[in-house]
């Protein structure tokens, strides 16, 4: 699963990405690890707690992570901090319009991400980039997830509430409410020592990631169930003898046996699901 993170420059991606990180470290149910930069990544959370914010050294473009949920390897999935300036551009050119696009469609989710103290339409930046980012979510033609952030939040006396939230995104929500394949939630997060929703972003994209995975495995199981139905009762009979000539396992068997996996994580995957669904009760998803 591919995660795209979109953003102008300073929004808060590389610090996000690095709290979550550290976040899904601790406790039990979801967990994230890599094996090429967890102690990078890790010395930069715990600086982030202390109240250090990331240096440019921290910058990487791609990082590979596994989900695990109760220590059950779930699925690997990477992020991808989408560096080009060119999402500021006024507008964006046909040119760059066109790759932002090819990044978006060999996407499988995304971030979105606005910051504080510009999220207002009386903002310039601001509404350059939901201009940008609207031409571009008319286009999203397969399913696709896509989390709002807006960072920062603790440097603001107060939360925002619901209406100010989605006020200023109301151009993206209607072009989202008009795109089948879209889902969205939009979320206020802060890192650092206030540490504040720093798992909404990535938990509703997993959320779907899991279903879609768990539906995926069951369709395989009955297309396999399905082929081995339709067999010749002489190629189920060769089958058994290759078999125990060679001491492997038959198609029948090996079936039975992904078939006793797939039961066996049914349960986990509904109490991830069910953890997320917990966590979203409040929040706003369109
Ligand atoms: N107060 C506060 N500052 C933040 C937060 N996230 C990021 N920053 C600041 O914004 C700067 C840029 O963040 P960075 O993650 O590098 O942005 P990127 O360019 O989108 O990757 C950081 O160095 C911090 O100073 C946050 O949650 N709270
Ligand atoms: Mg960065």
């Amino acid at each position: 699963m591919r995660i795209l993170l979109l953003g102008t420059r300073g929004v808060g991606k590389t610090t996000l990405i690095h709290s979550m990180y550290g976040h899904f470290q601790e406790g039990s149910g979801f967990t994230l690890d890599t094996p090429d930069t967890h102690t990078e990544m890790l010395s930069v959370y715990k600086a982030l707690r202390r109240g250090r914010f990331p240096d440019a050294s921290a910058h990487r473009k791609e990082y590979d992570l596994t989900l695990s949920y109760d220590g059950n390897p779930i699925f690997d999935f990477s992020w991808i901090d989408y560096q080009g300036a060119i999402y500021e551009d006024d507008p964006l050119s046909p040119v760059d319009l066109q790759s932002l696009e090819s990044d978006m469609k060999e996407a499988d989710a995304a971030i979105c991400f606005f910051e504080q103290s510009e999220y207002s339409e009386e903002n310039q930046n601001f509404l350059l980039t939901t201009q940008n980012l609207t031409s571009l979510l008319v286009r999203v033609s397969d399913f696709m997830p896509i989390s709002f952030v807006v960072t920062k939040c603790d440097l603001r006396p107060r939360p925002f509430t619901k209406q100010e939230l989605l006020a200023p995104l109301s151009e993206v929500v209607s072009a989202i409410a008009d795109n089948e394949h879209i889902t969205g939630t939009l979320v206020q997060v802060s890192c650092g020592r206030n540490e504040w929703n720093i798992d909404l972003p990535l938990l509703f994209i997993l959320y779907f990631g899991v279903i879609l995975r768990h539906q995926n495995e069951e369709q395989e199981l009955l297309a396999r169930r399905n082929e081995l139905m339709n067999r010749s009762i002489f190629a189920i009979f060769g089958d058994w003898i290759d078999s125990r000539l060679s001491g492997q396992s038959t198609d029948y068997e090996n079936l039975n046996s992904s078939i006793s996996a797939f039961n066996s994580s049914l349960q986990w995957r509904q109490a991830a699901v069910e953890q997320i669904e917990k966590r979203f009760e409040d929040e706003i998803s369109f």
